[in-house]
């Protein structure tokens, strides 16, 4: 038994300004991973009606870059108002819709009220540069303006926040937005997007129309998101292998991209790490959100001379952890999206295991009796003797890799021997090899924390990694810059014209 009823859910999608009967279709079925319920049935957009949507998200552009920001941050301040009071249902349909636990769902929610609030402030901050200029009577300056509409392309694990993460950029910077959420999770989407209708609604006729707009569909619709010049910016987060197809055609109409890809990160455990705080650090990023965060820990690197203590301490903590219903309080692990994630976790098992790897915990479905449609699986752990082609693989899945290190070096050479780079992260009190794995010949990832696991990242600062991770980053910090164009301005305020670079020209 779930502790959310069909009725109790239909009421939490009404909280939400969600009316199914709206949407509804037989292209798209959403299921619960819970116990595989089926939550809705949705139309998708047919690909021919996408000219239509992408030439009112460029109309509304006409009309939203002349808005001045401060006055497009107070939508955005609303809709952290409308996220902050649907925190609650929001949560709710996270955690019913893509199986992480309430306090996960919550949190995420709490993420794109945090985002909002950041891009307020932005709104008054969008500065550029004064620049002396080595003309006499000249200056020179930098400006942001609005870019053009933004595609943001969602995947499953993190249905609401990085959605809001894109859109409350775009919108205080001046874009519009055509949000596709995965069709795994339309409804934690449509959610998220419901809260932001229901601003534009208190803002008023400021925002003209189309301004934010959902599309629910399959890859194709996606695609003429992708393919569309009239888009100036596709945000899209997935797998590698989606960057692969997404990336090329954005480049070949010289679009801008942003792209967040697959993760494969790892801890670094020193001898001069506190174990304890490891150990808690491990189980949060190898086994929350069932390890399907891009963030998720998945290799840990540990120290000859510290394995065995760590993974005692570790071993204990893995057996006592509750594997369940997300939405029964005290639960730790949810189920896994679908029955393609555990075969994919199976077949990474069985490959780990013909590498050489010998498993230490976990890997077996549990609760198939109680769920015979949710794949609840207990988290692994495996010992590999060395970096392998499947540890260097992203599996979806509570699955951790442990390989053993000797010297400072080596740790690092692993941390850094993946094609992806996403995050990392050191354990250790020892102030050269903190320093060691932060510097230049340290961790390639965007991501290096000290004493901290590699996921739950806090909005404020760049989101994003390296290499096959796409190379781009979200969220805080200046990643605001991609979401508008620069113009350098040099300004001759003198009667004469002299020429850079002391040309003489006539
Ligand atoms: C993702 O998994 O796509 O850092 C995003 C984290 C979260 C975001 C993860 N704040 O784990």
């Amino acid at each position: 038994m779930t502790t959310l009823s069909a009725t109790d859910f239909s009421t939490v999608l009404s909280h939400c300004g969600i009316d199914l009967a709206a949407h509804q279709g037989d292209d798209i079925t959403v299921r619960s991973p819970i116990d595989g319920a089926t939550l809705a049935q949705l139309a998708a957009l047919p690909v021919a009606a996408m000219p239509a949507v992408i030439d009112r998200a460029a109309q509304a552009f006409q009309q939203w870059r002349l808005v001045p920001a401060p006055v497009r941050g107070e939508l955005v301040r609303l809709w952290g108002e409308e996220l902050r009071r649907s925190k609650a249902d929001i949560g709710q349909v996270v955690s019913r819709e893509v199986g992480k636990i309430l306090q996960e769902g919550l949190g995420e929610v709490q993420e794109g009220v945090d985002i909002c609030e950041f891009a307020v402030g932005l709104s008054r901050q969008l500065h550029g540069k004064t620049i002396v200029s080595e003309r006499p009577g000249h200056r020179m300056m930098e400006q942001y303006h609005p870019l053009g509409p933004v595609a943001v392309i969602t995947a499953f694990n993190f249905p609401s926040a990085v959605f809001a993460w894109n859109a409350a950029l775009a919108l205080v910077c001046g874009d519009p937005v055509v949000f596709k959420p995965s069709e795994k999770a339309p409804l934690s989407g449509l959610a998220t997007f419901k809260a932001l209708e229901q601003a534009i609604a208190r803002f008023g006729d400021r925002a003209p129309p189309g301004l934010a707009q959902i599309v629910f569909g399959h890859s194709d619709v996606a695609e003429a998101l992708v393919d569309s010049p009239q888009i100036a910016l596709v945000s899209a987060t997935g797998s590698s292998r989606m960057g692969r197809a997404v990336g090329p055609k954005v480049a070949a109409r010289f679009g801008k991209r942003i792209l967040e890809l697959g993760g494969n990160n790892a801890m670094v455990v020193t001898p001069a790490a506190d174990l304890d705080l490891a150990v808690r650090a491990i189980v949060f990023s190898a086994v929350g959100t069932a390890g399907q965060r891009c963030t998720s820990l998945r290799r840990l690197i540990v120290h000859r001379s510290a394995k065995a203590a760590l993974l005692e301490k570790l071993l204990k903590a893995y057996v006592s952890l509750r594997i369940g219903d997300p939405l029964q309080a005290g639960t730790l692990v949810g189920p896994l999206i679908d029955r393609a994630a555990w075969d994919a976790m199976q077949h990474s098992l069985a490959q780990a295991q013909t590498q050489g790897g010998t498993v230490l915990t976990g890997g077996q479905r549990v609760l198939a009796e109680q769920f015979p449609h949710g794949y609840y699986v207990a988290p692994a752990m495996v010992d590999m003797p060395a970096q392998t082609p499947i540890v260097q693989h992203e599996t979806f899945a509570p699955l951790l890799y442990v390989l053993t290190y000797d010297t400072l070096e080596q740790a690092i050479d692993w941390n850094n021997g993946v094609p992806q780079g996403l995050s990392s992260c050191i354990f250790s009190n020892d102030l050269r090899e903190v320093e060691t794995f932060l510097g230049a010949a340290g961790s390639d990832c965007g991501i290096a924390n000290v004493n901290i696991g590699p996921s739950g990242a806090e909005i404020g600062g760049a989101f994003g990694g390296e290499k096959e991770t796409g190379g781009d980053r979200e969220s805080g910090s200046d990643a605001w810059k991609q979401y508008m164009r620069r113009t350098t301005n040099t300004i001759n305020y003198s009667r004469e014209l002299p020429l850079a670079q002391g040309i003489q020209f006539g």
